[in-house]
């Protein structure tokens, strides 16, 4: 069977526009670090998130302060609440050159959690618990806003993540 030049042409530029839409749609799931809130640690208590257990003997509560706690290394641990409409506490501090698990819920409806500035963006949703970890090499302020559209108050949900230089950090090391 002979197939003209031209067809055959267009059939090879289809094919690869084909494989290039798989390979950006694979990318974009699996490449760019992007991932689902899930359950996989259990549910939140909404009404009784403090409780919580983030690991053994270590709760919620005893994570939600201004500075993150420090758990070996450069690594470091901070929760934060989201609510109608405030993140709780604000504002954040780590130190530089820190790597910070964060875990974020909600108590009433679902917001975002979006760092200007940086790929942090995430869903926080009731009943479940995100859990985020981000590298801080440099000292700077970011600013933190809800996403989400969360009710009346949603455009004045902002908060503030300071990292602080080495040398200036006060909190647990
Ligand atoms: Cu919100």
């Amino acid at each position: 069977m002979e197939i003209h030049r031209y067809e055959k042409l267009w059939f090879v530029v289809s094919m690869l526009l084909i494989i290039g839409f798989i390979a950006t749609i694979t990318y974009g799931a699996v490449g760019a670090g992007i991932q689902m809130v899930d359950d996989e640690g259990g549910t939140v208590d909404p009404d009784n998130i403090g409780d919580y257990e983030i690991r053994d003997g270590v709760t919620f509560e005893d994570l939600q302060e201004p500075q993150a706690q420090h758990v070996e290394g450069n690594e470091y641990e901070v929760a934060i609440q989201a609510i109608q409409f405030a993140f709780i506490p604000n504002p954040v501090e780590v130190p530089e050159n820190s790597e910070v698990t964060m875990y974020i819920t909600s108590p009433d409806v679902i917001h975002g959690y979006k760092l200007a500035g940086t790929n942090v963006n995430t869903m926080v949703i009731p009943g479940e618990m995100t859990e985020i970890t981000v590298e801080f090499d440099e000292p700077g302020e970011y600013g933190a806003v809800c996403n989400e559209f969360c009710g009346a108050g949603h455009e004045e949900m902002e908060g503030i993540l300071r990292v602080v230089p080495e040398d200036e950090w006060e909190g647990d090391a």
